[in-house]
C-alpha cells in the first residue's frame, strides 16, 4: 500500500530517477543503490529498446529493483507494463499517451497504486487529471537521446502554462534535463525533475544525484 496523498506524491517527485538495464554501464541494481544513497526520491523501471530484458529475466530484475527501493523507502514505479506491476506488487505504473489508457489502468491497479501519465499539452494534462492520474510527466523539456520517438521539446514554459490554467496535480518534468536546467524547471512550477542519462550514465550515480538534490534544496 502506498500513500497517494498529493503532498506525498509531490515530495516523491523531487528527484525521479528512471532507468532500464540498457541505460547503465554496470549492473542496474548497483546504479540504483548508488542513486538512492545520493538522494533520489522515486524510481521508475523503464525497460525498453535495444537488448532489453523480457519475460522472466525482466520480472526477476524488476523484483530485485523493487526490493532495493522497498528497503530504502523509495516508491517503485514500472513503465508501460501494467501486468508486471501487478504481478510483482510495484507501487505504481507510468503510462504515456500511446499506452493503455488512464481509466483502464486505474481500474486494473485499483486505489492503492500510483498512476503516472505523460502529458505534452494542456488538454492532455486536464484529461490525465480526469482519468485518475496521481501525477503527470511533462516533456520533453529539451531534446533527448534517451527516447527515440520523443515529441518536440516544449521547454519549462509548458509547465508554467499548465499552472496558469489551474492544473494543480503534481508535475514532474522530463526530457534532456541536467543540473543546469533544474532550477528553471522548478521555478516554472514543477514539483521535481526526472532524469535518465544524467544519473544512469554518470561516472558516479551517487554524486550526480547529490548534485541534483543540492540544486533543488532551497526551492
Ligand atoms: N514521464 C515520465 C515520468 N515517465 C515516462 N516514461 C514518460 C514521461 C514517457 O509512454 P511515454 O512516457 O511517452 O514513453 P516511454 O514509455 O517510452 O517512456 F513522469 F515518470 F517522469
Ligand atoms: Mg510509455
Amino acid at each position: 500500500m502506498v500513500d497517494r496523498n498529493n503532498l506525498f506524491i509531490k515530495n516523491a517527485l523531487k528527484l525521479y530517477f528512471i532507468s532500464g538495464t540498457n541505460n547503465v554501464n554496470k549492473p542496474l541494481p548497483e546504479v540504483l543503490s548508488e542513486a538512492i544513497s545520493g538522494g533520489i526520491t522515486l524510481f521508475q523501471f523503464r525497460e525498453k529498446g535495444d537488448a532489453s530484458l523480457t519475460g522472466r529475466s525482466k520480472r526477476e530484475m524488476a523484483l530485485k529493483l523493487k526490493q532495493i527501493c522497498q528497503a530504502n523507502q523509495i516508491p517503485f514505479i514500472i513503465n508501460d507494463d501494467v501486468e508486471l506491476a501487478l504481478e510483482i506488487g510495484a507501487d505504481g505504473v507510468h503510462v504515456g499517451q500511446t499506452d493503455a489508457n488512464g481509466p483502464f489502468v486505474r481500474e486494473k491497479i485499483g486505489d492503492n497504486k500510483i498512476l503516472g501519465i505523460s502529458a505534452h499539452t494542456i488538454a492532455e494534462a486536464k484529461q490525465a487529471v480526469k482519468d485518475g492520474a496521481d501525477y503527470i510527466g511533462v516533456g520533453p523539456m529539451y531534446p533527448t537521446n534517451s527516447k527515440a520517438d520523443a515529441e518536440e521539446a516544449c521547454g519549462p514554459e509548458m509547465i508554467s502554462a499548465m499552472r496558469e490554467e489551474g492544473i494543480t496535480i503534481p508535475i514532474v518534468a522530463i526530457g534532456g534535463i541536467d543540473i543546469h536546467r533544474t532550477r528553471g524547471i522548478a521555478q516554472a512550477g514543477a514539483d521535481g525533475v526526472s532524469v535518465i542519462s544524467a544519473i544512469a550514465s554518470a561516472t558516479s550515480a551517487k554524486h550526480a544525484a547529490e548534485q541534483f538534490r543540492l540544486e533543488l534544496e532551497d526551492l
